[in-house]
């Protein structure tokens, strides 16, 4: 398959016609078997290294929603058996959508979901979210009541930070948590971030690399950190729970709001002295990028 042709299939979507939430027709039928293949050949990767990885809420919930190698989810299929568990729906797009849709859809537990695949040449690494990472990432922890709730909770947080103008604050909550968050574990550190869960290479990093920080969350803590969008974190940050993080999500953010704008942003590789650090990095693997 061409390069030419790869492009084409996301193009599929970008022209189609969307509604006014940005959503549109899946139109399952029209992916390729080359297309399928390459969920596939994710899924089995992903299987493998998840083990003893990803968060037990996480494996349990790949076999609750029946996700498996057998090509591309049915997103109509796969809301179907989500939404008798906790009310979430999956619903197809194009790309990013804008901030507002976005946290509308997450409100009304709507999750957005790529409709696309990531093309060969991009199997590792991708920076907008396709649908492996999107359906294989976000969706299984939706049918976690619990994660079900953090998730509504951030949508309508996002809605009042759009109105206060401080959405650049609370999207640091989502990226260390949503996307890049750890969990502790009786059997020691578990990852439960969308980000890392649908990256083989980061699920390995973030969790045995000597050179990223790990650090206890702390909500107001993230809201100040800085982060990069386009490598591995230098810093991940650890949660007690789920129960813990919606807990933490329950408190006025006005108040925190005031604070935050009279603190300064912490660096993405800092360590501060009220950091329960539970290691400290090396930041090796950053540095060696550097001199590169
Ligand atoms: N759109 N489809 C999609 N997926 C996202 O994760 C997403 C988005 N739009 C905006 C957005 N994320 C972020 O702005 C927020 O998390 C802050
Ligand atoms: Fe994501």
């Amino acid at each position: 398959m061409t390069e030419l042709n790869q492009s084409t299939e996301k193009s599929r979507y970008l022209s189609a016609p969307k509604r006014p939430d940005f959503t549109l027709d899946q139109d399952w039928g029209s992916y390729s078997a080359a297309e399928h293949d390459r969920w596939d050949r994710l899924f089995a990767r992903a299987q493998t290294v998840l083990k003893g990885r990803a968060c037990d809420e996480f494996l349990a919930a790949l076999k609750t929603l029946q996700l498996s190698e057998s090509g591309i989810p049915d997103l109509e299929k796969l809301s179907a058996r989500l939404t008798p568990l906790t009310g979430w729906q999956v619903v197809p797009v194009a790309e990013l959508v804008p901030d507002e849709i976005f946290f509308d859809h997450l409100a009304n537990r709507r999750f957005p979901a790529g409709a696309f695949i990531r093309p060969e040449h991009e199997m590792d690494y991708l920076q907008e979210p396709d649908i492996f990472h999107d359906v294989f990432g976000h969706v299984p922890l939706l049918a976690n009541p619990v994660y079900a709730d953090f998730m509504e909770a951030y949508g309508k947080g996002g809605q009042r930070a759009m109105a206060l103008g401080q959405l650049k604050n609370l999207a640091r909550l989502y990226w260390y948590t949503v996307e890049f968050g750890l969990m502790k574990s009786a059997d020691g550190l578990r990852i439960f971030g969308a980000g890392i869960l649908s990256s083989a290479t980061e699920s390995v990093f973030a969790l045995e690399d000597a050179s990223p920080n790990r650090i206890t969350f702390d909500l107001e803590r993230v809201m100040r950190t800085n982060y990069i969008i386009d490598d591995f974190q230098q810093s991940y940050f650890v949660i007690e729970s789920f129960e813990k993080l919606l807990q933490d999500s329950y408190q006025d953010f006005g108040a925190l709001y005031t604070r935050l704008a009279k603190a300064d942003d912490i660096a993405a590789d800092e360590v501060t002295p009220e950091d329960h650090v539970i290691s400290r990095g090396t930041l090796d693997y950053f540095k060696r990028k550097r001199a590169s």
